[in-house]
């Protein structure tokens, strides 16, 4: 960086002059914002004046929203495989599906405008996130760098690891999130075995937006979409507010007889159960994640995310053995 020069022609960063972002002429200006092109104090003055951005009409930026997001309605009505909840283990599922078949339409249905579920911080609102390994594999192909401690890594803060497993995520071409929107239930069909003549199948899930969700109870006609899959993994989270949906719906569906309910916490154990636990609950309906402790009756692990990364990775697995089989 050149000396300092006189005062009227101190060399600054591009930042304000207390009056707002100083004058750069045209495009200029964002560029010299942006890569932090030092100027003089004169030479920044009259550089913003000119600053204007490129024209627009209030109804293209609507169409321009509104023509991709039916248009993704339309394409995603048949989805290959429906993911339910944005979660640690739902993202990783489709991180695995995504980057293994880019020939599959995979559709991502999370409540929350925010995905990411529970891991946008460590634990008891702490940055940093463990991983016991070999969860440290998972993170090595995601590309999150971590710090080894031995038996298990971490990541300096929970959101650097969502927030790339999330971006991958959102970059394939053959993924969609429908954020802000609830699984309502499940779309089935009768699938009756010699030892269950009142079994079912999983063929997708009925949708509606989340706050459209929320007020059933005080609004009528408010009927819901539909998105039909032959698979659907379901990674909707311990029981609570909207937690363990699926496998409540198959409760009340006489699927399965009740839910074993998740147990106190034990780490060791917890991780364990649920990676090697994830399976298809029922045809076509994967569960995996906190969610499965609630069918299994397993232990929760706390603060450890390793299991919701490779609980993931078997849920993806699961559902291509559904595709190959
Ligand atoms: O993060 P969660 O809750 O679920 P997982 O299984 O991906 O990760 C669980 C993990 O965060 C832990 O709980 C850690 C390891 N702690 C364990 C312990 O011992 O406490 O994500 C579930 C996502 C959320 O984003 C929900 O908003 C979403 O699922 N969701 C739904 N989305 C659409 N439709 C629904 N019906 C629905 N229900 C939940």
């Amino acid at each position: 960086m050149s000396p300092p020069a006189a005062i009227h022609e101190t060399v600054v960063p591009a930042t304000t002059n207390g009056n707002g972002l100083m004058g750069i002429k045209k495009d200029l200006a964002v560029k010299a914002m942006i890569n932090g092109q030092a100027k003089t104090l004169a030479e920044m003055e009259n550089k913003w004046e000119s600053f204007t951005f490129a024209p627009i009409r209030e109804s293209q930026v609507s169409r321009a929203m509104t023509r991709r997001y039916f248009n993704d309605l339309d394409t995603y009505a048949e989805s290959d495989i429906v993911i339910v909840g944005a979660g640690s283990c739902g993202l990783s599922a489709a991180y695995i599906l995504g980057k293994q078949r880019p020939d599959l339409k995979i559709a991502i249905i999370e409540a929350g405008v925010a995905p990411g579920g529970g891991a946008w911080l460590g634990g008891q609102l702490f940055s940093a996130m463990v991983m016991r390994k070999p969860a440290d594999v998972f993170l090595a192909d995601l590309g999150v760098p971590y710090e080894d401690e031995g038996d298990f890594v971490v990541v300096k803060h929970a959101a650097l690891f969502t927030s790339t497993l999330l971006s991958r995520v959102l970059s394939y071409p053959n993924v969609k999130l429908f954020n802000a929107t609830t699984v309502e239930d499940l779309i089935t069909r009768p699938s009756p075995t010699p030892t269950n003549p009142s079994a079912i199948s999983i063929a997708g899930v009925v949708t509606n937006w989340t706050l459209v969700s929320m007020h059933h109870d005080d609004q009528s006609c408010m009927d819901p979409n539909t998105i039909n899959a032959p698979l659907v993994i379901s990674t909707t989270g311990h029981d609570g507010p909207f937690g363990a949906f699926s496998v409540k719906r198959l409760v009340s569906m006489q699927q399965i007889e009740k839910l074993g309910g998740m147990r106190g916490l034990d780490m060791q154990s917890a991780e364990d159960a649920i990676v090697k636990g994830t399976r298809e609950v029922v045809r076509g309906l994967v569960v995996g994640g906190m969610e499965l402790s609630e069918v299994d009756g397993a232990n929760r692990m706390g603060p450890t995310f390793g299991a919701m990364a490779l609980s993931g990775v078997k849920a993806a697995e699961e559902a291509l053995r559904v595709f190959e089989e």
